[in-house]
């Protein structure tokens, strides 16, 4: 078959990269073109994403993967984190720089919105997991605090949605992303006209959702003249970044789960139809949607933002450690000093996470340190655990035993908590590929574009293309007795 070259833009919270994804007698081969830092920056006192300079990065990156290319590249797909929005007013323009999940706005706004109408019922219409960064409560936040800039938007546009629309002009709401906003209702896959209704939230500003596979449009002549390349066209992806990220992980047969490893652990199994009923509500599962008519059932756990956080507030006190040394340090500490409940809204806002670990550990009757690779091996511990504990809870909920647990995205460089995964669990772990994002953003072009069938042949390119390594479970009674400890308290 013949080569075909796409280009995917892959932004975390942590870092963006633009990756040219060319496929050919049935590889993949992924090259990294461009790579740029992410985070919050604070505006008015909050806590902002740097739009402006996002965007211009991703540009750079375009022009960078279409000179790269040996041709014109078929199609450029965008995915970014979930939930966080822009506002764009009747001009076409930002209003304001979009907010940063992490936010505190909204503080206490759950409880608000639980008031105007159930928990259970808001549970019931989307099927998504309850956090206070969902879009629903930041809508609900900006609503109750009369914003302004809410009352001037014209349309409510998903940030990789946002990065697509300034790129080629077209405004869409893409069905994977819009999920996560839990103002989606799961049954139809339309906005749910209760959610709106209930919360007195405006259903005109939202846009048309789109489902993963559609070709959006051209880039638009301005932005191709600007960056220096053909008018390449814009191919909805899973926009959700860990949408896309399920799509490039390499399982086989029916008995997989999966972790997408970042800033967050997102851990949980492809199903064919939401499952939405009290034990989801209790365990706190999600019903994201996925490409290809499939539902993510998964859990969002807190995930290496912990020691992201950590890391930087350790910067700050004048001792620059990289990842590899902090998980060096952490290899060599003693097991099992502490564990905490890495999902615990007190780790959610940045700030000085150790001090904040402490006082958990102090709270929960536990000793506390100031040893920093004892630190980073009980959060990595503790993560190990809450992976177990979710994986028994999936495994309840399907009533399918889990054999193998694949593990994707720049989380797979800490081996250590790959181990510690396969030991805690007591599954084989696969790893592998880190890229699993970019992968299945350009794997979902190549399906749209009419060049692979469907996602059983997009995980087998996955499988020829990447290198992944094992791991196999270790001293698992010993996780076991910590285990039965961690979920007594
Ligand atoms: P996101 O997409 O959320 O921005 P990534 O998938 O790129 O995040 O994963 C980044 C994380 O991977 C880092 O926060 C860090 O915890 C981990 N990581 C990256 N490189 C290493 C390394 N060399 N050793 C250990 N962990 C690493
Ligand atoms: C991971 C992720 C996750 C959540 C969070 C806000 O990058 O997309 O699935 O939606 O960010």
């Amino acid at each position: 078959s013949e080569t075909a070259s796409y280009i995917a833009v892959d932004l975390g919270a942590e870092s963006g990269r633009v990756m040219l994804g060319t496929m050919a007698a049935g590889e993949l081969h992924l090259e990294e073109v461009h790579r740029f830092g992410n985070g919050p920056v604070e505006i008015e006192g909050s806590l902002r994403w740097d739009f402006d300079r996002l965007l211009s990065e991703v540009r750079t990156g375009i022009g960078l993967a279409a000179k790269t290319a040996a041709g014109t590249p078929l199609g450029i797909g965008v995915d970014t984190w979930g939930v966080d929005f822009g506002l764009i007013g009747d001009d076409g323009r930002l209003i304001e720089a979009p907010y940063h999940y992490r936010d505190s706005r909204t503080n206490g706004m759950m409880e608000k919105a639980f008031a105007l109408m159930s928990k259970r019922d808001i549970y019931q219409n989307t099927g998504i997991q309850f956090m206070q960064l969902n879009s629903l409560y930041q809508v609900l936040a900006m609503r109750l605090a009369d914003s302004a800039a809410l009352a001037r938007t014209g349309k409510l546009i998903f940030m990789a949605d946002l990065l697509s629309y300034f790129l080629c002009g077209q405004v869409f709401g893409e069905y994977t992303l819009a999920s996560t906003s839990q103002m989606m209702d799961m049954a139809t896959g339309r906005w749910s006209k209760a959610i709106f209704e209930k919360l007195g939230l405006p259903i005109e500003i939202m846009p048309e959702i789109v489902m993963p596979g559609t070709v959006v449009g051209p880039l638009t002549d301005d932005v191709a003249r600007e960056i220096g390349c053909p008018k390449i066209p814009v191919i909805a992806v899973g926009s959700h970044d860990t949408a896309s990220a399920v799509l490039g992980v390499p399982g086989t047969g029916g008995n997989w789960a999966y972790l997408s490893s970042g800033t967050w652990s997102l851990m949980g199994v492809e199903i064919p139809k939401a499952i939405i009923d009290d034990k989801t509500f209790e365990y706190g599962f999600t019903n994201e949607g996925g490409v290809q008519n499939t539902i993510r059932l998964l859990k969002n756990i807190m995930g290496l933002w912990l020691v992201q956080e950590c890391k930087r507030q350790w910067q700050r006190e004048g001792q620059d450690l990289s990842y590899g040394e902090l998980t060096d340090l952490a290899s060599k500490a003693e097991p099992f000093f502490g564990i905490i409940d890495c999902d615990c809204s007190d780790f959610l806002a940045p700030g000085d996470m150790p001090t904040r670990i402490n006082k958990h550990l102090a709270q929960t009757g536990q000793p506390t340190t100031d040893d920093k690779g004892q630190m980073v091996r009980l959060v990595l511990e503790s993560l190990a655990l809450k992976y177990r504990r979710t994986l028994e809870a999936i495994e309840d909920v399907t009533g399918d035993p889990i054999d193998v647990l694949h593990i994707v995205g720049g989380g797979i460089q800490n081996e250590l908590l790959c181990q510690f995964a396969a030991d805690a669990t007591g599954k084989r772990v696969v790893a592998g590929p880190i890229e699993a994002t970019a992968s299945g953003n350009v794997l979902m072009q190549a399906i749209a574009t009419g060049r692979l069938k469907g996602i059983d042949e997009a995980r087998e390119i996955v499988r020829h293309s990447f290198d992944l390594k094992e791991y196999r479970p270790q001293d698992t009674p010993a996780w076991t007795h910590r285990y039965e400890r961690f979920t007594k308290r």
